[in-house]
C-alpha cells in the first residue's frame, strides 16, 4: 500500500471550507499528524494542486473532533489552520465559521445523538478553551441541511444554524483588552488591541490612505499597505501576549471605515496575509466589542458589520462600559453543509501502518 486512508469530511463551515476528521483517526503524535494534514491539503504549495487544500486561508483549514470528558461539553474542536504556501500548521488561532460544520459533523459521525427537531451541541474550543453552543436542525433524528437561511458570501440558502458563545474575551490573549486600554499608538497609527474570542487589531482604513471601500484584491496588491500592516502587526503580537507573532496567524488586521450601507461600520480584514472576502465569525465579534466600546454601548445590540461581500450580524449582551466593560453573551447566524465524505489518501511513507 504506497497510499494511508484516513476517514473524513470535506465540509463548508460558513465562509470557509475544510477537512474534518475525528481526532482518534490522525496519529496521536503531533508532528506526525501536522506531515500528515500538510500532505492531505498539498501545503506548502500556494496552488495545493497536490491535496484538498483549496490555495487559499479560507480554503485550507482542519477541524479535528472528538467526544469531551468535561462536563459543560458534548465534544473537543481542535481548529488547525494549514498555511497554504508554507509548512505551517497553527493552533494558535481558533475558527468561527469552521465552527458551523463541527455538530452537523458530529452527529453525523454518532459523537453526539440527534435529539428532537432542533440538537443542540456543546462545543468546547479547544484554542480558546471556551464554549460555544451550536443549534442543528435535526428533523426525524437527520441533519438538515436544506432551509432559507442566507449569510452573505455564500450563494443560496441553506439550513440556518445558530452559534452562540458565552465567555470568549480574552481567550486567546488572557484579556479583553491585553495591554489594559481600549486605545494604543503603534507606528504613529491609533490602534485598538482587542480578543473576544479572536485577536484582532483594529484601525483606521483611512489612516493608511484608503477609503475603505477598495476590494480585496485592491489592498493586496497595494505592497505599501501591507507592508505598513505587517510591521504593526509584528509590534503587536508580543503587546498583546501573543509572542513572536511571524508564523502565526494572528493577529487579524482589520481597517476600518464609516458604513456605507447602513451596517454600523465597514471592515476590511487581513487574515493575515490575504485579505479576507468577508469577515471570520470570531473577527467580527471582536471588532463589534471595540466598536461597543468606542460608542459607550450597553444591553443588548445587533451590530451589523460591513464586509466586501455584505454584512455580518452579531447579536450582543452588554455589560460595563470603557475599559471595564464586559460582553456576556453574542450570537450569530451561519450555515454548513457537507460536500463530501470518504477518506483523504496521503502517501504512506508520511503515516506508516505499524
Ligand atoms: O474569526 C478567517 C474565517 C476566519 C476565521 C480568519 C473565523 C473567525 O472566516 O472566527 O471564522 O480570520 O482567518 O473562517
Amino acid at each position: 500500500m504506497s497510499q494511508r486512508a484516513i476517514p473524513a469530511c470535506l465540509m463548508r463551515g460558513g465562509t470557509s471550507k475544510g477537512l474534518y476528521v475525528l481526532k482518534d483517526d490522525l496519529p496521536a503524535d503531533t508532528a506526525v499528524r501536522d506531515r500528515v494534514l500538510l500532505a492531505a491539503l498539498g501545503s506548502p504549495d500556494a496552488r495545493q494542486i497536490d491535496g484538498v487544500g483549496g490555495a487559499h486561508p479560507l480554503t485550507s483549514k482542519v477541524a479535528v473532533v472528538s467526544k469531551s470528558d468535561r462536563p459543560d461539553a458534548d465534544i473537543d474542536y481542535l481548529f488547525l489552520q494549514i498555511f497554504p504556501d508554507k509548512a505551517i500548521v497553527t493552533d494558535q488561532q481558533n475558527c468561527g465559521n469552521i465552527l458551523a460544520g463541527v455538530g452537523p459533523f458530529a452527529i453525523e459521525r454518532g459523537l453526539v445523538a440527534a435529539a428532537g427537531e432542533v440538537t443542540e451541541v456543546r462545543i468546547h474550543m479547544i484554542n480558546t478553551a471556551s464554549i460555544a453552543v451550536a443549534a442543528i436542525e435535526t428533523p426525524g433524528g437527520q441533519v438538515n441541511y436544506e432551509g432559507s437561511a442566507r449569510i452573505d458570501g455564500v450563494p443560496g440558502s441553506h439550513a440556518p444554524i445558530m452559534l452562540n458563545f458565552l465567555d470568549v474575551a480574552g481567550s486567546s490573549c488572557g484579556a479583553l483588552l491585553p495591554t489594559g486600554n481600549a486605545a494604543d499608538e503603534i507606528d504613529g497609527i491609533a490602534v485598538t488591541l482587542i480578543d473576544n474570542g479572536m485577536p484582532v487589531v483594529v484601525m483606521q482604513a483611512a489612516d493608511f490612505g484608503l477609503s475603505g471601500a477598495e476590494t480585496p484584491d485592491e489592498i493586496e496588491a497595494n505592497a505599501d499597505v501591507r507592508a505598513r500592516v505587517e510591521a504593526i502587526r509584528l509590534k503587536a503580537g508580543p503587546l498583546m501576549n501573543l509572542g513572536d507573532v511571524t508564523k502565526a496567524s494572528v493577529p487579524k488586521m482589520t481597517l476600518i471605515s464609516p458604513a456605507r450601507n447602513g451596517g454600523d461600520v465597514s471592515t476590511r480584514t487581513f487574515i493575515p496575509h490575504r485579505v479576507h472576502d468577508a469577515i471570520g465569525v470570531l473577527g467580527a465579534v471582536s471588532v463589534a466589542t471595540a466598536l461597543a466600546l468606542k460608542d459607550g454601548i450597553t444591553g443588548s445590540k445587533t451590530f451589523e458589520i460591513e464586509h466586501p461581500t455584505g454584512f455580518f450580524s452579531v447579536e450582543m449582551e452588554i455589560e460595563g462600559a470603557g475599559e471595564t466593560l464586559k460582553v456576556t453573551r453574542s450570537a450569530l447566524l451561519r450555515t454548513a453543509r457537507m460536500l463530501m465524505r470518504g477518506e483523504v489518501l496521503v502517501p504512506a511513507s508520511i503515516w506508516p501502518e505499524v
